[in-house]
């Protein structure tokens, strides 16, 4: 027990971006890397579709559902408020975290329907501060093209432009912003040097914040 107390804790790092700036892809390669090298890492992930509050975004992103705005606004938000206390631990332990979309996306997105960006960053207020933002950076068009949209409700061109315009009001001192459009592996060298930075800043005894 003691030494769980004493052991430096982990990091919080998020990665964000529109869909298809290859976030899914590089927080895999990320884990693995991380995993190889010996340090003790999580890949997590919202939204978290394996609870009933996840059950139900998933029901709306697929179209499944109608809910107004501000109701899965709040949705989003509980999603992570229900995961706080499990993810605070964890860092405590010493896992460092690699979590595919956070906050930044929940007010990003909804604030891109029009609902005021203030309002939108309420609930999130209280939740860990990501030791390290990783934004993917890629042209709304460029990602479009990637593979092409599923049929999930906010894969369309004019939207995630708006969403991209409110990613960047969004921005703070925790971003690294990534040209997402450079081949994979470039993506990937460019992470792993800041993410690892990132852990020792954090084992030196950089406090966790909200
Ligand atoms: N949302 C989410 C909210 O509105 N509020 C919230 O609070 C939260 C948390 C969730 C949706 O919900 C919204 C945002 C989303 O619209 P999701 O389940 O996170 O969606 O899914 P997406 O983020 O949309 O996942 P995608 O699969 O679309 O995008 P990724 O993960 O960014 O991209 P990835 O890694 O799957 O890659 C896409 C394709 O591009 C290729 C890959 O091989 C793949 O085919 N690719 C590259 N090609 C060329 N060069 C590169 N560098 C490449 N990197 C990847
Ligand atoms: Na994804």
């Amino acid at each position: 027990e003691n030494d769980r107390e004493n052991c430096s804790r982990g990091a919080l790092i998020v990665v964000e971006g529109l869909d298809r700036s290859g976030k899914t892809s590089q927080s895999c390669k990320l884990l693995s890397y991380l995993d190889g090298q010996g340090y003790s890492v999580e890949s997590w992930r919202f939204p978290d579709r394996s609870t009933c509050v996840g059950e139900m975004i998933s029901s709306y992103l697929t179209n499944k559902s109608q809910l107004d705005d501000r109701t899965i606004h709040l949705l989003f938000s509980a999603n992570r408020w229900e995961k706080r206390s499990l993810m605070e631990s964890k860092l405590k332990k010493g896992i460092t975290l690699i979590v595919d979309r956070y906050s930044y996306s929940g007010v990003a997105f909804s604030s891109a329907k029009g609902l005021d960006i203030e309002w939108c960053k309420a609930p999130e207020i209280g939740l860990l501060a990501p030791d390290l933002v990783l934004y993917l950076d890629i042209p709304s068009e460029k990602a479009a093209e990637r593979g092409g949209y599923g049929g999930e409700r906010y894969e369309q061109l004019e939207f995630q432009k708006e969403v991209a315009k409110r990613y960047q009001i969004l921005q703070d001192t925790s971003w690294k912003i990534i040209d997402a459009c450079l081949p994979i592996e470039d993506v990937e060298k460019q992470m792993k040097e800041l993410v690892v930075d990132s852990i020792v800043t954090c084992q030196k005894g950089k406090p966790l914040s909200q």
